[in-house]
């Protein structure tokens, strides 16, 4: 059984910062929760950059290409879920799926995910104009693949777990920062206007879709922790800004937008039993050829349904461990819409 996050966000905006960081803490363990790699090679793959980060204060190279891993979720040494990570170069989103292999993969991930994780870079939306910020982290185009796949004709969707991250909230000016970071998550909601308009629109009473089908929730975090990096040029253009790191980081926040996506997903999914069988080829069938290969990697339709109905039945089995993980993970992150 798998959960499949996808982690995606315009290019220089931490993804594979956040993902090292992540999985080195979650290699230990935290508030009970311990991931597991697969293989010992995937570990020393990730472990690897991290200590050079850490020890050498270099920053993780930029992404080349799309890198997917498999891992387990423990919680006090139960098993809980396989997952499946996904990490993209940030410019997959900018280029359309049929030109490129790397973006069609990725609207396919977007397409079998369970839950999204969005890293935005907190500096650039505190600090650039606001139509810079919307380019700058890729908002519109994460609408419109979100849309695309999981938002519209979403009477007939499943719907999904949102997860927006907003990362390198130790270097934002004071005022961003102040009373518990109002004028970034203000700033912020208007750069995702598409989503937070999409989920607000869930609330009214008129609404065909049940809000709790979309969670969708928003946290600051930081890798390196305050006062441990500075802003050597605030950047401009295309430019982000150049940091330099410091002294030794220290993470924050940065397991609760996991596992809120994780959990909420988890509770979710377990809905999915409802689904029959001609939805979802009903759904998939309008997808473009290159897309739909993707997904099913030579599985028909039929077993690609029985896989999804397996993975069901066993998260309706760990609804008691699925209350852990969101009780902790929900008290922590500020919900999209207010
Ligand atoms: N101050 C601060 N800077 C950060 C943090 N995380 C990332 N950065 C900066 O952001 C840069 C880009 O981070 P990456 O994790 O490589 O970004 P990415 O989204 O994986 O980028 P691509 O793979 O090119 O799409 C780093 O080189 C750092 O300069 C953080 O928590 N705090
Ligand atoms: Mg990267």
């Amino acid at each position: 059984m798998s959960l499949k996050v996808t982690l995606f966000g315009g290019t220089g905006q931490g993804k594979t910062t956040y993902t090292l960081a992540l999985l080195y803490m979650m290699a230990s363990g935290i508030d009970g929760f311990r991931i597991e790699a697969k293989d010992a090679d995937t570990t020393t793959k990730y472990l690897n950059p991290w200590r050079d980060f850490v020890m050498a204060k270099r920053w993780p190279a930029p992404t080349m290409g799309r890198r997917e891993d498999e891992f387990r979720l423990l919680f006090h040494n139960e098993y809980v879920t396989d997952f499946r990570w996904v990490d993209y170069q940030g410019g997959a989103i900018n280029v359309p799926s049929d030109e490129s292999e790397e973006a069609a993969q990725l609207h396919a991930d977007i397409q079998e995910s369970n839950a999204v994780m969005i890293v935005a870079d907190a500096f650039t939306i505190a600090t650039r104009p606001q139509i810079e910020a919307e380019l700058l982290t890729s908002s519109a185009y994460i609408f419109n693949l979100l849309n695309n796949y999981k938002f519209r004709s979403a009477s007939a969707e499943t719907g999904i777990t949102t997860a927006l991250v907003l990362t390198k909230a130790d270097i934002l000016p004071p005022e961003y920062t102040a009373n518990d970071y109002a004028k970034l998550l203000e700033k912020a909601r208007q750069v995702f206007r598409g989503v937070t308009q999409f989920v607000s629109e869930l609330r009214l009473p008129d609404s065909k879709i049940a809000p709790w089908l979309y969670p969708a929730a928003i946290l600051p975090v930081s890798i390196v922790g305050d006062g441990n990096a500075s802003v050597v040029d605030p950047g401009k253009g295309y430019d982000l800004a150049t940091i330099k790191l410091e002294s030794s980081p220290m993470p924050q926040n940065i397991h609760y937008p996991f596992l809120y996506a994780i959990g909420n997903e988890m509770d979710r999914i377990a809905m999915t039993l409802e689904e029959q069988e001609q939805d979802v080829a009903g759904r998939l069938n309008k997808l473009n050829r290159n897309v739909l290969n993707k997904i099913l990697r030579g599985r028909t339709i039929r077993e690609l349904h029985e896989e999804r109905q397996a993975v069901a039945r066993r998260l309706q089995e760990l609804e008691p461990k699925i209350r852990a993980i969101t009780s902790v993970a929900n008290q922590k992150m500020r919900t999209l819409v207010p």
